[in-house]
């Protein structure tokens, strides 16, 4: 039922340990759509840690109850209500068993017990579990669990939980059973079930300690051929974690299971990761370079989370970045090894830029409207809307700062120190830190600040060279700027902030680093300041000439710079920096800043002009074949509109959209011939390779391909595309020629080549659901024009019959993609958008309130946008907001008007 009494508000501050304790479960079940039988068996005892309760409190919801029995007789003091199951006067340990029934077939939310293409799944984190029985659900209580599964055996062959299976068997009626048990304590938020028609892709593999470990990817039996990435992956992913943090696999059996009704990404349940088929299912023809990066990661991600979330957990859900902040960060050092090895600087520095590129573009976004929260929230309405940015992304820049502050010997000392404490607990982010700090006897105090300040910090830079001492000084003045109000109440002092920085000479090479008070220069040219005050001065000694700082290299910290470069200084940065990243950093100061003053012009009228100077940068690093293609991909995308929005003082998408676009154009014009060239040698031909670096030739020709679009006479691209189209081995190659098309068309209000790839993409993926998602993206995406505004081609395609708003992936491939990701098409003036957005968090707040609470947070900036926009936004916001009824949707909008 909908929570519709004013939402109550969680604080961490107020956190008590449970009054019981359950150490095991024994759970059965009776798998039936409409009326699922669960009979729940506990060992029960009161904590002796906590304050003494007569009466045992459980959580459900959506449960009917049918009875309760200890130590084996039945129980008569037990009063459900709507929030769980209260017993009267307990003993102090007992045996409890409850019986309850739910509806899985009805279960359109996706939390708990739910059906899904005719198989039973679950998803029980956070608090799912008390949709399937009556329990203490919270990660504090951890249990080890038996389960048996018994369902017919034609409609579900397949009955798998977590852990070992112990037997299986056949029953009377066409029924059939099976035993499974997790020798692993745990919180039942990674509890799990799968039951249905289901193959596996299998694999045996020997772990670091010589013990077998069998592996296993469950799919519907169409989407066999679609495994071997995911198989692969997490090879590479038990590989890596055994030879980084020497972390082995501890069950005899791991299982991922794909499932196409998912609310996010995958989930960790211990030894049966659930897994949206997005992050499972790929082939050449079927999933995009990023698909098969993406899914690398995820599979890396959930499989790391065994260690940092499942061994060692959450004491309380307040902690959550303790293990998703350090989890991403696992999986992001993961993915850079795989890309680059542990040493190539370069190849790491292309997965840094796009993490940092998210980071900036969605975090600092969060960090800067009504939803702002530290790394670890204070309190919340509904913790499934704290499943955000801050606490997953920048939670893991803070665990990255860590390893920045202490190397990795350092940082595996600390994790090392953190498992011999905590296996086997339930713990804080606080314990974590001193694992750290005590393994590499620092004092961390003040880096608590990084869990408890929200906003994002401003480093403003000044720099001075004295000639005739050769001295450099650098003064870092650090602060919160302008911050959010429910960022600025939580901001209490200084940060220590790891900040590098290099030094380079004119000839473009780093010159050595003495700090005063230094006896001689350090072998690195790159140094970590250890920055700790609201203002400080570092002053290099033996400077032989004035140099020009390379700042926060490698982004060693969630912070935005402030340093005053001049165009030319940029240039110079983007052509000769020795840190890769610091170079890309370069081009995308010199393009935002070019950007946003044409922006500012578009918003008042005024004509637009690009300097030729720009034009130039750009031409260099589009034709400096001695860079990666993958870098020069990253360095030739312009900034997107989101995040130019944003760091206007009153956000203009269309302003930003006019000034985006005209630059694109001059570039494409003013370089033609170059974009040709560097299309036609970066081809791929032959068989589909899926190797980091054919997939940066694919970027870098594709990005060409959509310069090359943007062309006045468009003529030369569209034949390009037409004919990449037609010859495409892969989706990348397939989905970007579309997307040129769709784009080259866009002024003239569509195209019959278009049109026809369009038709063709349908046809031939109608039977492949995630392909189908990327047509539906495609379209919602597309640039639009006054005569084709995309919000008609949506609603169109909202009656489309593949279109289906209870599934997940394809309401994001829709609306989330013209919502979140077409930000001039969505504003549009006459508020189209807004009024298409609240209908549809209205929709879906009936069915599936976590979703709806991600669509919802699509407005939650409005505050900062031109005032006509403004005054649309905000009564959107109003409909919203005095018609939904979970309370996931109800804490974002009112968070928002508030
Ligand atoms: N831990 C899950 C996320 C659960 C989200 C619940 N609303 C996936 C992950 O971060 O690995
Ligand atoms: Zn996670």
């Amino acid at each position: 039922m909908a929570d519709t009494a004013t939402p109550n508000v969680i604080r961490r501050a107020d956190y008590a340990p449970p009054a019981f304790l359950i150490d095991t479960v024994a759970l059965e079940f009776d798998l039936i759509p409409e009326r699922t039988v669960v009979r729940n068996t506990m060992r029960v005892r009161r904590n002796p840690d906590a304050s003494h309760a007569a009466n045992l409190e459980l959580m459900g919801e959506q449960l009917e109850f049918v009875g309760a029995a200890i130590d084996g007789a039945p129980f008569a003091h037990a009063h459900a209500h709507e929030h769980g199951l209260t017993l009267d006067n307990v003993p102090d340990h007992f045996e409890l068993t409850l019986t309850s029934l739910c509806n899985p077939a009805e279960n359109t939310t996706l939390s708990g017990l739910y059906v899904s293409g005719g198989n039973f799944f679950t998803q029980c984190e956070a608090e799912g579990f008390r949709r399937i029985t009556y329990f203490l659900d919270r990660p504090d209580v951890m249990a080890t669990y038996t389960v048996t599964l018994r369902a017919s055996k034609a409609d579900y062959p397949v009955l798998l939980s977590n852990g070992n299976l112990l037997e299986q068997g056949d029953l009377p009626d066409g029924r059939h059973f099976a035993r499974w048990e997790d020798p692993f304590r745990k919180p039942s938020y990674l509890f799990a079930l799968v039951a249905g028609k289901l193959v596996a892709l299998e694999e045996r593999v020997k772990s670091g300690s010589g013990k077998e470990k069998l592996l296993q990817v469950w799919v519907e039996p169409h989407d066999l051929d679609k495994t071997r990435h995911a198989m692969d992956s997490l090879i590479n992913s038990i590989r890596w974690d055994e030879s980084r943090f020497g972390l082995e696999l501890d069950l005899d059996r791991f299982m991922i299971v794909a499932v196409s009704d998912f609310n996010m990404g995958a989930m960790e349940n211990k030894g049966l990761n659930i897994f949206n088929t997005k992050y499972v299912l790929a082939n050449p023809e079927t999933a995009t370079d990023t698909d098969f990066a993406n899914i690398e990661a995820v599979v890396g991600h959930e499989y790391f989370h065994n260690w940092t979330g499942n061994r060692v957990t959450c004491r309380d859900w307040f902690q959550l970045s303790l293990k998703e902040g350090l989890t991403v960060f696992r999986d992001q050092e993961f993915s850079a090894d795989m890309a680059g090895g542990a040493t190539d600087e370069a190849s790491r520095a292309t997965k840094r830029i796009e993490d940092v590129r998210v980071l900036r573009q969605m975090q600092f976004a969060e960090d800067a409207g009504p939803m702002a929260h530290p790394v670890r929230p204070e309190s919340y309405v509904e913790i499934n809307n704290f499943y955000t940015m801050t606490v997953y992304e920048k939670g893991s820049e803070v665990v990255r700062m860590y390893q920045t502050l202490f190397g990795r010997d350092g940082f595996r000392k600390g994790m090392d120190l953190y498992f011999k404490r905590h296996d086997g607990q339930a713990v804080t982010c606080d314990d974590f830190r001193h694992a750290l700090a005590d393994a590499n006897g620092r004092d961390l105090a003040q880096f608590e600040r990084w869990y408890s300040q929200a906003g994002t910090p401003r480093v403003s830079v000044r720099t001075a060279y004295d000639t005739a001492q050769q001295r450099y000084s650098v003064t870092l003045t650090q602060g919160y700027g302008d911050a959010a109000p429910a960022a600025r109440e939580t901001q209490k002092g200084p940060l220590l902030i790891p900040f590098a920085i290099g030094l380079i000479g004119k000839e473009g090479h780093d010159l050595p680093l003495q700090l005063d008070g230094e006896t001689r220069p350090s072998d690195a040219t790159t140094r970590v300041l250890e920055f700790t005050q609201t203002e400080q001065t570092f002053t290099f000694v033996n400077v032989a000439q004035e140099p020009l700082p390379s700042l926060l290299r490698n982004f060693s910290a969630p912070v935005v710079v402030e340093y005053d470069y001049s165009p030319d200084e940029l240039a110079f940065l983007l052509a000769h920096d020795s840190d890769p990243f610091n170079r890309w950093e370069a081009g995308q100061r010199l393009a935002t800043r070019e950007l946003l003053t044409l922006a500012g012009r578009a918003a008042t009228g005024v004509p637009l002009q690009l300097d030729d100077s720009v034009v130039a940068a750009f031409a260099r690093v589009l034709t400096d074949e001695t860079l990666s293609p993958s870098f020069r991909e990253l360095a030739l995308m312009l900034p997107s509109e989101a995040y130019l929005a944003e760091q206007m003082a009153e956000s203009n998408p269309a302003a930003v959209h006019a000034a985006r676009q005209f630059v694109r154009k001059r570039l494409a014009n003013a370089l033609r011939k170059d974009w040709l060239a560097v299309y036609e040698k970066h081809r791929t031909p032959g068989a589909y390779e899926a190797t980091p670096e054919a997939s940066g030739h694919r970027a870098l020709k594709n990005l060409a391909l959509s310069y090359l679009a943007e062309l006045d006479d468009p003529s030369e691209a569209v034949r390009l595309a037409s004919a990449q189209y037609d010859a495409a081995n892969n989706m990348t190659d397939r989905s970007a020629a579309l997307s040129a098309l769709l784009n080259a068309a866009a002024a003239n209000g569509g195209s019959i080549e278009a049109q026809q790839a369009l038709e063709d993409f349908y046809r031939r993926f109608e039977k492949e659901p995630l392909v189908i998602d990327k047509w539906f993206a495609l379209q919602a995406t597309q640039r639009g024009s006054a005569q084709r505004p995309v919000i008609e081609i949506v609603r169109k395609l909202m009656a489309h019959p593949a279109f289906n708003l209870k599934n997940p992936n394809r309401a994001r491939s829709l609306i989330f993609s013209f919502c979140a990701a077409n930000p001039a098409q969505f504003h549009a003036e006459d508020g189209s958008g807004y009024a298409f957005w609240a209908d549809q968090v209205i929709a879906l707040d009936a069915i599936n309130p976590q979703v709806a609470a991600r669509l919802a947070r699509s407005l939650e900036l409005w505050r900062r946008f031109t005032p006509t926009l403004r005054d649309g936004m905000r009564a959107a916001l109003e409909k919203v907001a005095s018609q939904v009824k979970s309370r996931d949707v109800r804490e974002i909008v009112e968070k928002a008007l508030a």
